[in-house]
Order: C-alpha cells, then sequence, then structure tokens
C-alpha cells in the first residue's frame, strides 16, 4: 500500500507519519463565511460591496440566506479533513429584525451559535466597516467627523461582546478582528492626525475589558486598497505599535504587503513580542486580489514558520480569499485543503535534523534536504489522513462538489 511505502520512506530520515497525521489534526483553521456569497452578507442585500475590495466574477449559486450559507459550508466541511472554525462577518447575522451595525447583539447570532455547537465547530467574528453608507467617505474609526467615528466605535464595540459571547458559547476562544479601509486615494497633508483618531477610537473599543479566554482582539493592516492608493490609515507600523503596546494580535494578511514582501518571514519576529497573531492567508495575483489559495512556495513558507518552531500554538490560521468566478463550495475545499497540504508537508520534515545542518554550516546539506523533501511521497500520506478522517481521498471531491451544483447551487436564482 502507497501509505506503507510513503511511511518506511520517511521513517528512513526519522519522522514519523503517524506523529505528522496527529499533529495535523490539533490544528484548527478558520474559514471565512464570505466566499460563500462574495462578502454580501444577510443585513443589507442591496447595499454594493466597498471600501476598496473586489470579488469579480458571476459564477451562478452564490449563496443567499443563512440557512443556505450554512448548508453550503456543510457540504464544504465534507471534503475537508478535521474539525475547524468559521470566521464571520457582522453583516452575516441571522435575524428578522431590521438592524444597523450600531445595534448588534449576541441574539442576533444565536442561530449560527447553535448550528456551531451542532457541528462542532469554532466561531471567529468581524466587524463590518465597510459596504454601508456611512462608509462611503471612505472613513470610518478615522473619520473626522465624530458622528461617523461614534457609530464605527459602538459597532465594533459590540462585535467584540459578540466575539466574547462564541467563545464562551463554545468553549474556545474566538477572534474579533477590527480591519478598516480608512484611507486617502490621492497623497495626503496631514498623515498624522488620522492616525491620532483611529488611535483614539481603538482605545475607546477596548476600554471594556473582556474574558481574555472568551475574545481575542486583532487588528488587521493594509498597505492599499482601491481608492487608498496613497495612503492607508491603519499601515502596518501603525498596528505593529498599536498591538504590541495594548497586548492584542497584530492580524497579517498575505495580500496586505509589496508584491515581493511576505508575511511568512514576519511571524518569527512579530512572535517574539506578542502572545497570539493571526493569519489571513490569502494569494495576491499583482495586486491585493484574494485568490483563492493554491499550494505555493509562499504557502509552504507560511506553514513551515508555523510548524519549525510551533508557532501554531500561538498563531489563529484563518483563510480571506473570495473569487466570484469559479464554484464557491469548491472554492474553499481547495483553500482548506491546501492549507492542510502545506502544514502536512511541514510536520513531515526532519526539522530537527536541517536545522542542526543549518547551525554547523552545512549549507549543502540543507539544500538538499529541503529539495528532496519536495519529492517525498506526502501524498500518500495526505489520502491516509483524508481516508482516517472520511472525507473524498483525491479528487473524489470534485465529483462530490459537482453533483452539490447539480442539485442545489444551480436552482439558485
Ligand atoms: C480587506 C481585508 C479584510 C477583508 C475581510 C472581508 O483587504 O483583507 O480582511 O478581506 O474582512
Ligand atoms: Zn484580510
Amino acid at each position: 500500500m502507497q501509505y506503507e511505502y510513503a511511511k518506511e520512506k520517511y521513517a528512513s530520515l526519522g519522522v514519523d507519519t503517524e506523529e505528522a497525521m496527529r499533529q495535523l489534526s490539533g490544528i484548527k483553521i478558520s474559514m471565512h463565511c464570505w466566499q460563500g456569497d462574495d462578502i454580501k452578507g444577510f443585513l443589507f442585500r442591496d447595499q454594493e460591496l466597498t471600501g476598496g475590495i473586489q470579488a469579480t466574477g458571476n459564477y451562478p449559486g452564490a449563496a443567499r440566506t443563512p440557512a443556505e450559507l450554512r448548508a453550503d459550508m456543510e457540504e464544504a466541511f465534507r471534503m475537508i479533513p478535521g474539525k475547524h472554525k468559521v470566521n464571520l462577518h457582522s453583516t452575516y447575522a441571522d435575524t428578522d429584525e431590521k438592524i444597523d451595525l450600531n445595534e448588534i447583539e449576541p441574539k442576533h447570532y444565536a442561530p449560527w451559535v447553535e448550528w456551531a455547537k451542532e457541528q462542532g465547530l469554532g466561531l471567529d467574528f468581524n466587524p463590518t466597516c465597510f459596504s454601508h453608507p456611512k462608509s462611503e467617505s471612505g472613513f470610518t474609526l478615522a473619520s473626522a467627523d465624530p458622528a461617523i467615528r461614534d457609530f464605527w466605535v459602538e459597532h465594533c464595540k459590540r462585535s467584540r461582546r459578540i466575539g466574547e459571547y462564541f467563545g464562551k458559547e463554545l468553549g474556545q476562544k474566538a477572534v474579533t478582528n477590527i480591519w478598516i479601509p480608512d484611507g486617502f486615494k490621492d497623497i495626503p497633508v496631514d498623515r498624522l492626525a488620522p492616525r491620532v483618531r483611529l488611535k483614539e477610537a481603538l482605545d475607546d473599543i477596548l476600554s471594556e475589558k473582556l474574558d481574555p479566554s472568551a475574545n481575542l482582539d486583532a487588528v488587521e493592516s493594509k498597505l492599499f486598497g482601491i481608492g487608498s492608493e496613497s495612503y492607508v490609515v491603519g499601515s502596518h507600523e501603525f498596528y505593529m505599535g498599536y498591538a504590541i503596546k495594548n497586548h492584542i494580535a497584530v492580524c497579517l494578511d498575505a495580500g496586505h504587503f509589496h508584491p515581493t514582501e511576505v508575511i511568512s518571514n514576519k511571524i518569527s519576529s512579530l512572535l517574539l513580542f506578542a502572545d497570539e497573531m493571526l493569519l489571513h492567508v490569502s494569494r495576491p495575483i499583482r495586486w491585493d486580489s484574494d485568490h483563492v489559495i493554491v499550494l505555493d512556495d509562499e504557502l509552504q513558507e507560511i506553514a513551515h514558520e508555523m510548524v519549525r518552531n510551533k508557532l501554531y500554538e500561538r498563531t489563529h490560521i484563518g483563510l480571506d480569499f473570495f473569487d466570484a468566478s469559479i464554484n464557491r463550495v469548491a472554492a474553499w475545499v481547495i483553500g482548506m485543503r491546501n492549507m492542510e497540504k502545506a502544514l502536512l508537508k511541514s510536520f513531515l520534515e526532519p526539522t530537527d535534523t536541517m536545522k542542526k545542518m543549518e547551525l554547523e554550516g552545512d549549507y549543502t546539506g540543507r539544500l538538499a534536504y529541503m529539495e528532496e523533501m519536495k519529492s517525498m511521497p506526502w501524498q500518500a500520506v495526505w489520502d491516509e489522513f483524508c481516508r482516517r478522517n472520511n472525507v473524498p481521498v483525491g479528487l473524489q471531491w470534485l465529483d462530490e462538489v459537482r453533483g452539490y451544483e447539480a442539485k442545489v447551487l444551480s436552482k439558485r436564482g
């Protein structure tokens, strides 16, 4: 059997495939709900997507209701080994009430909690500071207009309480991640004042002490967005400074840096000074395009960083992409499975041997090992992992998802 052959081959390098699979089972990945409906949400169905992000494509079958979205995610999870988390945006409230974002309460998300309990999932949360009339100026928490700023401060305060509610109900910490689009299209005169306002708004938002075992606050920086090409208030330096000083988490999104700058090289620095962090694993193509993650070099490096020094113990791994040009359930399955494959490949590495080589200056051996690992039979271990987790092996999942498309997705208007 292929797995037996792989097991022996890895054993000859001192790697225990059983242990690698065991380790992988312990890692939860937060699957972002917004791939399922192109970030539309349910509160404001007619509102266009703003904030400088874009979901391009018009593949049929997007979820239109919370029930449809949950069904689609259940279908995706049938193809994804392991137990994971779901990452919700505030606009995915499941309620008949007509509420605005400064009125959200835990009860509006209760059906999600019930579902998560039933499915054995965790939940994470995000305030939605975009796609709303009050974000039209391009500014939210850093707005110079106190009425606008107060609205978003209230929204973020309520969002944190919902994160805490998720954490308490589900017995696992939720991450509440704040990302705002605030910035200027053209060169600003005053770069400082908006940052002072953002700092003060965050201080206000975080002033309520919540249970740290139920909610972790994170802040997500960005380099630029459509319409904020020249200046983004919440830059990397801004949030690095803010998060370290205030003992909250930084979120690194793979698409939020200069094109040759990679987040894999930032994790080890950040976690020297912060207890925990959040990742938005994404794939930028020429810009922050949020393509479905593929098993490319950077994804592998991110996984290596997680595994080689056990940094996954302090890192919350979330995905962030939205492709509306392909089957959305398949997009989740491909992305989630790729994240897991990358982690598995890292767990299958003889890291101690390679670290020793590096320490002794044997860079020839290091390179030889790194390259050899790429053609080791990790696929056989992955197949075995899928089998043991009762999810389809290989491309069988695609037939399954195509069946779901024919039966369910294609019937949606
Ligand atoms: C935008 C950020 C942010 C969003 C989601 C929808 O550039 O990456 O994380 O993608 O909140
Ligand atoms: Zn992101």
